[in-house]
């Protein structure tokens, strides 16, 4: 018990904010933290702001995991961290949209390591019937921290 007591008070030193579980109101952030464990993944924040956003994954768990965040125009993928570790992952998040987080290492998506958070904003509107071209939102100008390889390997 004392030792479970220690982690947690090492948890939330590290969180370094007012923990706020479920929190799914309050204003859109660009920076914010997201914990992994057996078998959740846990966000801070549950709104983001469109536009560039930063986001610091630990590992707050017993063994290894990873994130990998999909979303429109959105691939990015921290490495496989051991316990304790962390890791920053960058994009840029179209407004209106939803995002999906998930731990790839194997069956850890099953077990239950799965989010999904939104991107505050109007929802684009649907594209008319006219073709447009390269789009900045869906280009690749989010892809910047760790080996992006595609998401979801199995
Ligand atoms: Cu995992």
């Amino acid at each position: 018990m004392r030792r479970l007591l220690l982690a947690v008070a090492a948890f939330a030193a590290a969180c370094a904010a007012p923990p706020a579980p479920h929190d799914t109101t309050g204003p859109p952030v660009s920076r914010t933290s997201v914990g992994l464990t057996e078998w959740s993944v846990r966000l801070r924040d549950h709104v983001l702001a469109p536009g560039k956003v930063v986001l610091d994954v630990t590992n707050a768990g017993a063994t290894a995991h990873d994130l990998v965040v999909t979303g429109p125009g959105v691939a990015v993928r921290t490495p496989v961290l051991p316990p304790g570790a962390g890791s920053t992952l960058r994009f840029t998040a179209a407004p209106g949209t939803r995002l999906e987080l998930v731990c790839s290492v194997a069956g850890h998506e099953l077990m239950g390591m799965r989010a999904s958070v939104r991107v505050a904003g109007p929802r684009p509107a649907p594209a008319p019937v006219r073709h447009r071209a390269g789009t900045a939102a869906a280009g690749p100008a989010g892809r910047s921290a760790g080996p992006a390889g595609p998401p979801g390997r199995p």
